[in-house]
């Protein structure tokens, strides 16, 4: 039985706990603020990571990286369709994508990149896709699962946000 375990395993390949890059605790309740961490478990092929390039989705209006020792961060941003109202005035556009450059992160370590995101007031699964970049070559994580919920071979992070008023 047990054997039979190992083998399913070796068959699927790459097991949950070493997943590509994901969000750590990835469940968070709609309208929250959440610290979202980008976990990079190993590099590309054994070559070091150099970029981390996270797509922000068009549901999150607001997010917030964290600046990382010795990676340099830049972002890019989308106008709104519709100005929101914020705390400072207005917010007309957003941080679509993020990019931490630097490192190199060995392929044998594991690190983990921040942002502060202000979740959507729906409730659903939110697709981030990852594109990292190392010494040699580069991983795309940006696959969604099929109709059938099958698991991509290269899927983008995700994260559940639960309804407001479920329980924890
Ligand atoms: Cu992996």
């Amino acid at each position: 039985m047990r054997s039979k375990l190992i083998l399913a395993a070796l068959l699927l390949g790459a097991t949950p706990a070493m997943a590509h890059v994901v969000i750590g605790n990835p469940q968070a309740k709609a309208g929250s603020t959440f610290i979202a961490g980008f976990r990079v478990s190993h590099g590309c092929a054994g070559s070091p990571t150099t970029t981390i390039t996270v797509t922000v989705p068009e549901s999150i209006i607001t997010a917030r990286p964290q600046p990382k020792a010795g990676w340099t961060l830049s972002t890019t941003h989308a106008k709104l369709a519709t100005p929101v109202a914020g705390e400072g005035g207005p917010i007309t556009e957003r941080v679509s994508s993020i990019t931490w450059s630097g490192g190199p992160l060995p392929a044998d370590q594991y690190d983990e990149f921040v942002v502060m995101l202000r979740l959507p007031d729906t409730a659903g699964v939110l697709n981030f896709p990852v594109l990292q970049s190392c010494q040699k070559g580069a991983e795309n994580w940006a696959e969604l699962p099929d109709a059938s919920g099958k698991r991509p071979a290269h899927p983008a992070a995700s994260l559940t946000v639960t309804a407001k008023d479920a329980t924890p």
